[in-house]
């Protein structure tokens, strides 16, 4: 059994697939933390877990003008500045399971939990590929940087992805070599010994176990870059599609969900308010600068209360264009006269004034990524 040596997993965690495993937390206690404990993080595996022994762990660089560079985990930590980032990871099927209402589509069947942030430390990509040669010759040809990870199907290949050049090089990218997951080694299941953490990209190019990076003029040709974290058009399916005619996605777009009150569950009308809670992030390091919450169905709006740390640690706004971390928000609407059951909705804005489109069906596609409309709980009102 190619799963056999699993690390064991926190309780609390929603079981999306066993082998490989995929869990999200409960949704109620996702916006508990501003940053999520590694054992609740949401955990997406496409292949059994690595179990990589440090000692002879080493980190392959290739493309550059010295040749295939061979790291071991000392050199990592050691020969290059520690940086440490706070930034959200999301995979390209959070909230899938709201497509499927609409149609079916093919994927694990995430809530709105497949979302989690946590603080990492490690080298930053640029230093490593400056100290190894990187400069204008190899730019003048390469574009993309390939990662490939240790993990492996039953053929011996690893899963891989890979970035855009400018962002793994730029000042701004803030790209990590990451070894460390809040303070602490980063567990098994989040890439041990050593990820890349490529903030504001979907989680599939923040590959875990990282064995190999290729400075190239090609993308990845790894099946999850080349046929699969696509978006399509709702009117694509399975005989018509084309991978090749759409971009891999990178930076994705903005979302926001409600973590509190859960669906189905309901408020006393003698409290004279409801307090509802959820978070918001977008991609590109776009900042959150606004989340709109209607309690009747989107007829009218109040603003949400913005956090960006834990609760009376607000920290100070990210550089323009670097809000790699999500915002948690919060507010008290009250109740309307006599209601008898709440329609809640939450909608947010990026700093380039993106907003989620109102309705699943426009933006059905037959992966069920990029799932970010508004997102709607419906309650009762006990009298
Ligand atoms: N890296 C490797 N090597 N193997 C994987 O299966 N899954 C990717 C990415 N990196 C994956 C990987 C996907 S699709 C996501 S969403 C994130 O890891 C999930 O990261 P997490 O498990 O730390 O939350
Ligand atoms: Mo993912």
């Amino acid at each position: 059994d190619p799963y056999s040596a699993e690390p064991t997993r926190h309780p609390a965690l929603r079981i999306n697939s066993l082998k490989p495993f995929n869990a999200e937390p409960p949704s109620s206690i996702l916006s508990d933390n501003y940053i999520t404990p590694s054992v609740i993080f949401f955990k997406r595996n496409h292949l059994p877990v690595p179990r990589v022994d440090p000692e002879t762990y080493r980190l392959e660089i290739e493309g550059l003008p010295g040749g295939v560079v061979s790291l071991t985990l000392n050199e990592l930590k050691s020969c290059f500045p520690k940086h440490t980032i706070t930034a959200t990871l999301q995979c390209a099927g959070n909230r899938r399971s709201e497509m499927n209402t609409v149609k079916q589509v093919k994927g694990l069947n995430w809530g709105i939990a497949a979302i989690s942030n946590a603080t990492w430390s490690g080298a930053l990509l640029r230093d490593v590929l400056l100290h190894y040669g990187f400069g204008p010759e190899v730019a003048a040809k390469a574009q993309h940087v390939q990662f490939e990870g240790l993990d492996k199907d039953v053929t011996g290949t690893a899963y891989g992805a890979s970035i855009p050049l400018n962002k793994a090089v730029s000042e701004d990218g803030d790209v990590l070599l990451a070894y460390e997951m809040n303070g602490e080694d980063l567990p098994p299941d989040h890439g041990y010994p050593v990820r890349v953490v490529v903030p504001g990209i979907v989680g599939a190019r923040n590959v875990k176990w990282l064995g190999k990076i290729v400075v190239s003029e090609e993308e990845s040709k790894s099946h999850w870059q080349q046929n699969d974290y696509k978006g399509f058009s709702p009117g694509t399916d399975w005989d018509t599609v084309d991978f090749k005619s759409a971009p891999a996605i990178q930076e994705l777009p903005i979302q926001s969900a409600i973590t509190h009150p859960a669906e189905g569950t309901s408020v006393d009308a003698s409290d004279g308010e409801v307090t509802v809670k959820g978070y918001a992030w977008s991609g590109g390091g776009r900042e959150v600068v606004r989340v709109d919450v209607s309690i009747d169905g989107g007829k009218t709006w109040h603003v949400a209360k913005l956090r960006t740390g834990d609760k009376g640690q607000q920290a100070p706004p990210p550089p323009p264009g670097k809000a790699w971390a999500w915002t948690l928000w919060e507010i008290d609407v009250p109740l309307p006269h006599r209601a008898q059951e709440l329609e809640i909705v939450c909608k947010a804005v990026d700093s380039s004034y993106n907003m989620q489109p109102d309705t699943v069906a426009p933006i059905w596609n037959l992966r069920g990524v990029l799932s970010n409309a508004w997102h709607r709980v419906k309650v009762k009102v006990n009298e």
